[in-house]
């Protein structure tokens, strides 16, 4: 009896720990981004097509089959814009992404890219627009 108490102790912490391991193998794998863009629209214009390469932070592997929207909001007047979300699209390289992004005003950008797939997790961009 004394034997089978010590044990239910003892696996509690053990649970614990292994919800720990899962959250932390999970929390482990996070996305790193990098984009470039170029003018998508009219001259004068705020309109841009990125390209973003996602890989695994850990190993700089490319992410396949990643699904994400992107947010967008102006660090200096934050929540006065409310642009439509957009999804990032598979260019069909490795990892490599597009969207098209049409800003409300230049200046300095967040970029929120929220992903879904193959694991949560969130990304912010920083950019500065300028008129084309
Ligand atoms: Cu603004």
């Amino acid at each position: 009896m004394i034997g089978y108490v010590a044990r239910r102790v003892v696996s509690i912490p053990v649970a614990v720990a292994l919800l720990l391991a899962h959250g932390a193998a999970g929390a482990g794998d996070r996305m790193a981004v990098q984009h470039t863009r170029q003018p998508a629209g009219v001259e004068g214009g705020l309109e841009y097509a990125y390209t973003f390469r996602v890989t695994k932070r850990g190993s700089g592997d490319p992410v396949d089959g990643a699904a994400f929207s992107i947010a967008t909001d102006m660090p200096s007047m934050p929540g006065a814009h409310h642009m439509p979300h957009v999804a990032g699209e598979s260019t069909g390289e490795p990892g490599t992404y597009t969207a098209e992004i049409e800003f409300d005003m230049p200046g300095e950008w967040n970029l929120i890219l929220r992903f879904s797939e193959p694991f949560r997790d969130q990304v912010v961009i920083s950019d500065m627009i300028e008129k084309q």
